[in-house]
């Protein structure tokens, strides 16, 4: 295979793992899978295998890449490399200099260098060896490879660009550790240096274990262009299916929601866990399909740490967040936490009532007019301040009320997208945590959908939860056995094809 160095293509970079290939599947149709659904490169990385095997994997491996022109890398061995004439070998760290790498393999092969911080970076580009490309990790935490170094996450990844943009610019770049279809849209997003960004994203688990390749690799790829064209961003909008999905949402919840909440969840088809053990929160924001739905209506003292380090670690692994600021307009120290929430953490929902939200907007310095009277505002005046919180928060705000409106602070438009969402029944007005307990649903959604489709993924949320609400209502005698039909038909709801019939949404 004739290679331009020119005109490789990084952008979806499979790594291979024959060990974590399903059971009934084979590691070569596996890799095939990829290609023919638009992998751009692939290397072959095997820890466990002796040099014959190595070798006769690496030949067969390369017979299929080059079916579809897509370069073959061999990782750290570059007698594997030569013997196949692959077109090139990635070396960690912890493996063989790059020079001496360049030195055996000739000039014109492709030569990729692992690096771990900005220190690796420099010298990579001062480098000798005419290295093409740096894989820059691990982004998140995974077990695919045994984490001995630490976790860049977006913040690490971009300093590491800014060595690259002053010092190297042409030189290639792609990110790898724990990307997934879910993630990387966002990751490549805010792995950037001023207009500089990574060229591809490079990945192992999320294809080499999948059971359908085929579709996970369109997937990857699908949240891959979508970061580097914003435009089809707004495109291809899919209602999920949560009870194939099964996210699992972590609630920190307040002491009346979270019974409600939790059923609420598994109606559904989601799984709650409910903790605030903040020592576990690392290990939850690791789980790929997750999400945070952080209430904060029954604080204390000891809790504010405690949502500090919700929101970092959560923040920290791109997992989506839903903010429920219950009440936090009603007494000062109640307004100074909602302030140091919106400061220190970013969101992909902000949720609450009229009071809640216009709070929070004068709060964090959104300029207002009749607050102060009794909040009757028109709804002109509603959006107008929905729409400068979600800017300033750059998160969907979704205002509950007898006629939701939900606001988009994500996808950049000249005026936010507004939508508003009727029906519903008043019974969901006479029962406790009822908005508390949307809030898990729209984070069940948010696990489930593209950072970018955050807005679409709470219109979906909040009028699967008015229609339930409505038809629960039609046969309900009283708020008791409201509760038991306003399940039921959460339940049937998600289960059938999304259509609703009694809720009225106006997008404008
Ligand atoms: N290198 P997955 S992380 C091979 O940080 C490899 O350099 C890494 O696997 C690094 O996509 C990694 O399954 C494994 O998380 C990435
Ligand atoms: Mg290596």
């Amino acid at each position: 295979l004739t290679i331009d160095k020119n005109t490789i293509d990084y952008s979806l970079y499979l790594v291979t793992n024959s060990e974590i290939v399903p059971e009934s599947l084979d590691f070569y149709d596996q890799v095939e899978k990829a290609l023919q659904n638009g992998v751009t490169i692939v290397q072959l990385r095997e820890k466990n295998l002796d040099t014959d095997h190595f070798i006769d994997r690496a030949r067969k491996l390369h017979q299929i890449t080059k079916k579809y022109n897509v370069p073959l890398l061999i990782n750290d061995r570059i007698d594997v490399a030569l013997a196949i004439d692959a077109e090139g070998v990635h070396v960690g760290q912890d493996d063989m200099a790059a020079e001496e790498a360049r030195e055996k393999i000739g000039q014109d092969k492709i030569l990729g260098v692992t690096v771990n911080n900005e220190r690796d970076a420099m010298a990579a580009i001062k480098s000798t060896a005419r290295i093409d490309y740096l894989g820059i990790g691990s982004a998140y935490s995974t077990t695919t490879k045994e984490m001995t170094k630490p976790i860049l996450g977006p913040g690490g990844i971009k300093k590491i660009l800014e060595v690259l943009h002053d010092g190297k610019p042409e030189m290639k770049s792609v990110i790898i550790g724990g990307l997934n279809k879910y993630n990387i849209t966002r990751t490549l997003n805010e792995c950037r240096y001023k207009d500089f960004c990574t060229n591809g994203a490079a990945v192992v688990s999320c294809i080499m274990a999948s059971h359908d390749a085929s579709l996970a690799t369109k997937e990857t790829l699908r949240s891959i262009n979508l970061a580097y064209d914003n435009e089809e961003a707004l495109h291809p909008y899919k209602h999920p299916n949560i009870v194939q999905e099964k996210p699992l949402t972590h609630f920190i919840t307040n002491a009346v929601a979270k019974y409600f909440s939790a059923n609420v969840c598994i109606a559904i088809g989601g799984s709650p866990i409910m903790s605030e053990l903040s020592e576990e929160f690392s290990f939850f924001a690791k789980i790929s399909k997750g999400s945070l739905c952080m209430n904060t209506g029954t604080m204390s003292n000891a809790s504010i740490h405690m949502y500090k380090k919700a929101i970092s670690e959560y923040n920290a692994h791109m997992v989506p967040i839903i903010y429920d600021p219950v009440a936090c307009g009603a007494t000062q120290p109640r307004r100074e936490i909602a302030k140091m929430m919106i400061e220190h953490g970013r969101y992909s929902v902000i949720k609450g009532n009229m009071a809640e939200i216009c709070s929070l907007a004068g709060a964090n310095g959104v300029t207002m007019r009749g607050v102060d009277s009794d909040l009757n505002l028109n709804d002109l005046e509603i959006v107008d301040i929905l729409s400068k919180l979600a800017v300033k928060t750059q998160a969907v705000i979704v205002m509950t009320g007898k006629k939701d409106i939900i606001v988009d602070g994500i996808i950049p438009t000249k005026k936010p997208r507004v939508c508003f969402i009727s029906g519903g029944h008043e019974l969901m007005g006479k029962i406790t945590a009822s908005g508390c307990a949307l809030g898990g649903v729209i984070a069940s959604y948010l696990a489930v959908c593209s950072y970018f489709h955050t807005f679409e993924a709470a219109i979906d949320a909040v009028a699967l939860y008015k229609e339930a609400g409505y038809l629960a209502g039609q046969q309900s005698k009283g708020p008791g056995t409201f509760l038991a039909n306003f399940t039921d038909e959460l339940y049937e709801l998600s289960r059938k094809p999304y259509r609703l019939l009694s809720t009225n949404i106006i997008r404008e």
